[in-house]
């Protein structure tokens, strides 16, 4: 029985052209047998055969790619740090002149896609300082590193094959091909499947080139937003300011109220005027907590969401658009005594939340949707602000007083 089951795996791997994967350890020897299977796969899909061998038969093991690839950060940056370095007042003013200076092209955009320029600014600005800086790694070695490598080997093949197929669709030079560690491309910083999905020509020279062109840059981003489903005329969400007395616990990614529901609650406008009055569905994030600034965020947050997994993220794109539209900075201080936790010591409080009957998701060090919702809870059933954010008094609730920096 068991031979049986080892052979239909066996003919299942070969039928799915399973990629033998190779350690770092054994690093250019395994890595030049898995080329040759990658090429064989790649006949297997359709990509010619010449092509494959070619540019294959070029590419080099990066074993700093698989050092990164395993790298934990030892600290998770705070959300007043990422948004500092991302926000700054030097981006927000070159966003500004780039908004001026592309803004027939942005016009046109936005009637052909619905997106804002000041969106399609805010993205170029926080993916590659407009242009400025769009990665040095040859993506082609990464992307082969990486789908020679054990850990995410599907995944990187796939995006493999597509960068093939770009090479043959955009007439593109292999060792042109810079870009993150990870195979992030241009301007735009999309991975091979979303350039070859949604990048758009924005110049009109009849090629899709995301490193030097940006106009090609900035349609593409547009496109994506509008494949991810971008509302027309919708904000991202806003920052808001919440009364003396405020039901914290309903707080969250997970919960959706009406705007009309959330006025009710007392929640404005972060200068204190009353929320606009619309049939939109908010949710509350309170990225460091009750002390900290709140937002209320609409469908298209989860747009941007969809470009990168990442709440800090798309508050700071939306924050960012919003300072290069001419806003003004956020209200609330960012609490300049919050420290960042090291990625062990939040590991350990998700670990204890768990041995509490919490569900805080998996122990890996983040404080995502689930922890924050786990540590609600936790925070209402020990009289503390269930404000999802561990601070100090609620690291001290649970796992004692003592551990970590203080803040
Ligand atoms: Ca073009």
């Amino acid at each position: 029985m068991l031979n049986v089951l080892k052979l239909h795996v066996f003919v299942l791997m070969l039928l799915i052209g399973a990629v033998a994967t190779a350690d770092a350890d054994d690093g250019a020897q395994g890595f030049a047998a898995c080329l040759d299977e990658l090429a064989a796969f790649a006949r297997s899909q359709g990509i010619p055969g010449a092509l494959a061998d070619e540019v294959l038969a070029e590419l080099k093991f990066q074993p700093r790619v698989i050092e990164l690839d395993r790298a934990q950060p030892e600290f998770q940056q705070t959300f007043a740090a990422y948004l500092r370095g991302r926000v700054s007042s030097a981006r927000i003013e070159q966003g500004r002149r780039l908004l001026a200076r592309h803004r027939e092209l942005l016009d046109g955009l936005t009637r052909e896609y619905g997106v804002p320029g000041h969106y399609l600014i805010a993205l170029w600005g926080m993916e590659s300082d407009f242009g400025g800086f769009t990665g040095r790694t040859p993506i082609l070695d990464s992307l082969a590193t990486l789908a020679c490598d054990a850990r995410r080997s599907a995944f990187f093949r796939d995006e493999l094959m597509t960068a093939l197929r770009l090479v043959e669709r955009e007439s593109l030079e292999p060792s042109d091909m810079l870009g993150s560690w990870a195979g992030a491309m241009g301007q735009t910083q999309f991975m091979p499947s979303a350039y070859y999905a949604h990048a758009v020509d924005g110049d009109g020279d009849g090629r899709i080139d995301l490193w030097g062109s940006p106009a090609d840059a900035l349609a593409s981003g547009a496109n994506l937003l509008h494949s991810l489903g971008w509302n027309r005329g919708q904000r991202w969400g806003r920052e808001v300011s919440l009364p003396a007395e405020f039901a914290f616990e309903k707080s969250g990614f997970e919960q959706p109220r009406a705007l009309a529901e959330w006025a009710e609650l007392g929640v404005r406008r972060a200068d204190g005027a009353a929320l606009p009055i619309a049939d939109l569905s908010a949710r509350l994030l309170l990225p460091m907590g009750h002390a900290g600034p709140a937002f209320l965020v609409y469908d298209n947050f989860d747009v941007l969401l969809g470009w990168n997994r990442s709440s800090s993220f798309a508050i700071a794109v939306g924050h960012l658009a919003d300072r290069i539209a001419g806003a003004g900075a956020l209200h609330a201080e960012l609490p300049e005594r919050d420290v960042a936790m090291a990625t062990a010591q939040m590991a350990g409080l998700q670990q204890r939340l768990a041995e509490l009957g919490y569900s805080p998701g998996e122990a890996d060090g983040i404080l995502g949707p689930a922890t924050r919702a786990a540590l609600r809870q936790f925070q209402l059933d020990h009289g503390l602000v269930p404000d999802g954010y561990p601070d100090q008094r609620t690291r001290s609730a649970l796992v004692g007083p003592g551990d970590g920096p203080a803040s």
